[in-house]
């Protein structure tokens, strides 16, 4: 009887299901209960914490929520404690988060009792890399948010301020604190004082939500805003520049949160033109901050093709320099040693500088990983990251535990995300981009989280029916099964299935030139700076394939602490997910599977295609729960997908049987298209 009345109130559901853009996010109105809330104060921030409660409540009906701001030892930073009803926290803050959790709780029925929550960093910050002129680099959700051409660029209106204001919701409702407005490849004009006045008003929108605006700064600003000779970090002039500069940002926003500087990487100017170092440069910078406690966010993201291994060179560059930075500069370290890739191991330079504080960055905008087209669930790649051992101060010192503070002092903990978002009216383009958006927040917040409790808290909130009445709550179980469960594990698998069809086995930058979407281990022009092109990472030749980082290539190696070392340079110990990254290995070398090299990875390529073919009937099965237009669009993506998958297996595998001549196993599915033709094909996120 339960499962007839299942079905037939799914089937009511479905004819009920309106129309669905994504701009709620995870944050869908569902009929509220009533609720009694009361404060021990009144301010903006309890306001927006008690209009949260009383317009999302969806627990016991005539509840009374005590909403108390009161130091407890328990609790740290902006973090809260929920029990029977109180929420509590030290400061303002920490109640609206406590507000956003409590919310959460309810829907995800996970217990409301008991629960003490402290952030894991304190600084937990969006990259938008928005350019001034509209446009994102690598962004995939429409154009900026915060900037746009035209003699108007600098005009603010309300639908704009509106439009900050949900952003800066959304951000609070999953605990970040911080944004960077402006692309780390930075104008210097986002200093200008035309600039700053439109600064003044983004900060003033996301204010009352917690979230401090951060500028990306040009090391050349002095010349190119202040008309001055040089830039040089020493320079009596330069320094003043910067003092006044920050001066002049602090009396528009008191609350501004520091620099973020990409420096002496990929072109961009910094400390080393002037013959001067990091440290001289950020410094410099953190100086003029210091009186108004903003922190500089210095970024170890370089490379020169001075060097044979491109991996090598942050940690090269840095260690050197540790424990000679002031204490508010953070050393923003991307996850992996060369960039972003679908698979990398953890970048050496984590736990490595220890008398220095050191920031995780993380990439939410899918670059390297499908763009807003393919769907990739990416809190695997970091809940990866975070938990891989660093050994640096012996068993257990994750990348999570040397970052946050809790193996080394650190005066300022941080932890930075490129986002994935803009101006589409879903935000991020891709229905299920808006979950990275989402567990890049929930990892900052804590970072010991499943990336299966995340998936579910975001599918339930995302998804889950609005109607709350007692018929319609009948259908849980059946959207349990029918929905939740599998599209969850659809999630889980997907970054797995990514790197399958793209490169697996520890492969890495193997996109065409173009955008870093489609595949082109081929690329490799002659004038093209060779760490540019995918040959240079792959080292495919007749004998074989991988990058040697051990002692006889490369010794990347020696840059992790034993016993990862010592793994690292034993092919038969190296997890085979980093084989190719360490080893230069031939065809036939033998898996654990028994395969040789070359049919292992066929197979991998083949699981990756096969995998997301599932996902399509995964996706179709769930039908009768999703609206009809998010439905579409990830069905529409999925197909696209799909067939990309397949371009990448067909396109690599060829390309690799150009140097090996080996057929292709008998079981495995042939090619569809040649070659020749991926390599003629104009790059395949062109639509
Ligand atoms: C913002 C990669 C990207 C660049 C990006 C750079 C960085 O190289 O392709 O677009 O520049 O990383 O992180 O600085």
């Amino acid at each position: 009887m339960k499962i007839i009345l299942s079905f037939v109130v799914v089937l009511l559901c479905i004819g009920t299901l309106k129309a669905e853009n994504g701009y709620e996010l995870w944050l869908r109105k569902h009929p509220a209960k009533a609720v009694n809330v009361t404060t021990s104060k009144q301010s903006a921030v309890l306001d927006m914490a008690k209009k949260e409660l009383t317009e999302g409540w969806q627990g016991k009906a005539g509840s009374t929520i005590k909403l108390i701001v009161k130091a407890d030892k328990d609790i740290k930073g902006d973090g809260f404690k929920i029990n029977e009803g109180v929420i509590q926290a030290n400061n303002e803050l920490g109640i609206l988060y406590g507000a956003f959790e409590l919310l959460r709780r309810v829907q995800t029925g996970e217990t409301t009792d008991n629960v003490v929550s402290n952030p894991s960093y304190q600084r937990r910050v969006l990259n938008q890399w928005d350019n001034l002129n509209g446009s994102m680099e690598h962004g995939f959700g429409g154009n900026s948010l915060f900037w746009h051409k035209g003699k108007d660029s600098l005009t603010v209106t309300d639908a704009e301020r509106n439009r900050w204001r949900d952003y800066a919701r959304a951000n609070a409702s999953i605990g970040i604190n911080g944004s960077v407005i402006d692309n780390v490849n930075a104008s210097p004009m986002v200093l200008s004082t035309p600039y700053l006045g439109k600064v003044k008003e983004i900060a003033a929108s996301m204010r009352p939500y917690g979230v401090r605006i951060y500028l990306a700064v040009n090391f050349a600003s002095p010349i190119k805003v202040g008309g001055l000779k040089t830039a040089d970090p020493l320079d009596p002039g330069v320094i003043k520049w910067w003092q006044d500069k920050a001066k002049e940002i602090y009396a528009l926003i008191p609350d501004f949160g520091g620099f973020l500087v990409k420096a002496n990487s990929e072109g961009q100017p910094g400390p080393q033109d002037y013959k001067r170092t990091h440290v001289d440069g950020a410094n410099m910078m953190a100086d003029a901050l210091k009186p108004y406690g903003g922190i500089v966010m210095w970024r170890a993201f370089v490379y020169s093709t001075t060097d044979a291994d491109r991996a090598k060179q942050a940690y090269q560059e840095f260690v050197p320099l540790d424990g000679k930075f002031r204490d508010n500069v953070i050393i923003q370290v991307k996850n992996g040693p060369v960039d972003f890739q679908p698979r990398e191991p953890f970048s050496p330079l984590f736990g490595a500088m220890k008398k220095t504080s050191v920031m995780p960055e993380f990439q939410i905008t899918q670059e390297y990983l499908g763009h807003a087209i393919h769907l990739v669930f990416l809190s695997s790649m970091w809940e990866e990251c975070l938990k891989s051992d660093t050994y640096q101060e012996g068993e257990g010192s994750t990348v999570g535990k040397v970052t946050d503070g809790s193996i080394y002092p650190q005066k300022y903990t941080a932890i930075a995300g490129v986002a994935n978002v803009g101006l589409d009216s879903s935000w991020c383009g891709h229905p299920f981009a808006a979950a990275n958006w989402y567990a890049f927040g929930r990892l900052a917040w804590n970072n010991t989280l499943t990336s299966d409790q995340i998936a579910k808290e975001w599918l339930v909130q995302t998804f889950s029916p609005r109607e709350t009445n007692e018929t319609l709550l009948t259908a849980t179980t059946a959207w349990n099964s029918g929905f939740l469960l599998p599209v969850k594990k659809m999630m889980l698998q997907s970054r797995e299935a990514a790197v399958n069809y793209m490169m697996p086995l520890g492969l890495h930058h193997m996109f065409s030139a173009y955008e870093h979407y489609g595949p082109g281990p081929w690329y490799a022009p002659p004038r093209v700076r060779v760490d540019w092109t995918p040959p240079y990472y792959h080292k495919a030749d007749a004998k074989g394939l991988g990058f040697d980082r051990t002692k006889t290539g490369s010794d990347a190696i020696s840059q992790y602490k034993e016993p990862l070392q010592s793994v690292f340079a034993d092919v038969n110990k190296t997890p085979e997910i980093y084989l190719l990254w360490f080893h230069h290995l031939p065809w036939d070398y033998k898996m654990k599977s028994g395969r040789s090299l070359w049919e292992e990875l066929c197979y991998k390529y083949q699981d990756g295609l096969t995998t997301v073919r599932d996902f399509q009937k995964i996706w179709d099965n769930a039908k009768p729960y999703v609206d009809s237009q998010r439905f579409a669009d990830v069905q529409t993506r999925l197909m696209r997908q799909t067939r990309d998958a397949q371009i990448w297996k067909d396109g690599v595998l060829q390309y690799f049987q150009t140097f090996n001549n080996l057929p292709f196993p008998p079981d495995m599915e042939r090619p569809m298209t040649t070659l020749k033709y991926i390599e003629a094909t104009p790059p395949l996120n062109i639509k």
